[in-house]
């Protein structure tokens, strides 16, 4: 194959998830408008070791709010819980906060506990830090979100209900509707009286968010420049990362934080094994990512819109943020 500006003949196979990557970075910076970019890229290992340390930044509140939350309300949510429950995390990462949960529901009966990852690194560790919970089976399910849940919905023993956790406010970095879509689809797989447990960050000062996204220590800029160093690494590409710049800016048409890379000049960038030259004009951007920040309110809409009730709301004070109990009607 050839093409304007490559001189090689490409005939290099990649594996399935380097195409997919090679053909969502192509697509995404040969948009006509806005260029952009999945934020799912982020979590490389160095991303998500980055991300890792976000979530200990004074500034970042989001992360210790949620096991915060989560440490407070174990106990009742445990009490609440229909028995016998088998537990499934839809991207568990290191599994830290959700042990608070485990050990509540551990009520002399063993507890299955199925954390959800494509990241193998990850399922290790959550494994590593679970399993030593009193009573608690970890099966580690190496899938994408739903595709797992259907695997451990499929395993479901006579009787059982499913608890499904969903934290740390993944939820809202879906584009706007596919957070109810996911969450239909979602439902679609459980059974009426099955648990849905959901981190969401609330809506709150701009200040605090804008502080929150651009830390003054630049590490989330470089989570995000990340991004681009990925794409050289893994894609044979030539951005020159000090060419642009991190920003992150609040819609308030949607309520969200969004992170954009800048491009501080007039420049091209080679992407070889997507086979594509991208052009930026100077000012212009690539956006990364969305970070919706809910009210109550459209937690329970979301809840009956994609066919859950939601049956109790608990929030954090320091650090606006809530984790709402939905129950599959
Ligand atoms: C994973 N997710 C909920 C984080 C968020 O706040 O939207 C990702 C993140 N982006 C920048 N900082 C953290």
């Amino acid at each position: 194959m050839s093409m304007r500006g490559f001189d090689v003949l490409v005939t290099e196979r990649l594996p399935a998830a380097t195409a997919q990557f090679a053909a969502d970075v192509r697509a995404g910076l040969e948009r006509a408008g806005q260029k952009e970019l999945p934020s799912k890229y982020f979590y490389d290992a160095v991303g998500s070791a980055l991300f890792e340390a976000i979530s200990v930044m004074p500034e970042y509140g989001l992360t210790r709010a949620d096991e915060r939350v989560l440490r407070e309300h174990a106990g009742e949510i445990a009490r609440m819980a229909p028995t016998p429950l088998s537990v499934c995390e839809l991207g568990s990462g290191s599994g830290k906060k959700t042990r608070w949960i485990l050990e509540a529901l551990y009520r002399g009966q063993n507890v299955s506990y199925y954390p959800i990852e494509i990241s193998a690194a990850a399922l290790a560790s959550c494994e590593r830090e679970l399993s030593l919970v009193d009573g608690i089976s970890v099966v580690g399910v190496e899938r994408e979100y739903l595709d797992g849940l259907r695997e451990v919905a499929a395993r479901r023993e006579e009787g059982a209900h499913l608890l499904v956790l969903f934290l740390g406010s993944t939820i809202g970095n879906f584009d706007s509707g596919a957070d109810r879509r996911f969450l239909q689809s979602v439902r679609q797989t459980l059974i009426a009286g099955d648990w849905l447990l959901l981190g969401a960050d609330l809506v709150k000062p701009l200040n605090q968010l804008l502080a929150a996204y651009d830390d003054p220590a630049g590490v989330t800029a470089a989570f995000n420049l990340n991004l681009l160093a990925r794409i050289n690494r893994e894609l044979d590409a030539d951005f020159h990362l000090r060419q642009f710049e991190h920003v992150a800016r609040f819609n308030e048409r949607t309520n969200s934080i969004e992170m954009h890379l800048l491009s501080k000049k007039a420049q091209t960038v080679t992407i070889g094994r997507a086979e594509f030259m991208a052009q930026f004009r100077e000012g212009e951007s690539i956006w990364t990512e969305s970070s919706h920040k809910y009210s109550l309110a459209e937690l329970k809409t979301l809840a009956i819109a994609s066919g859950f009730d939601c049956q109790e709301q608990w929030i954090d004070q320091e650090w606006q943020f809530a984790e709402s109990l939905f129950i599959a009607r």
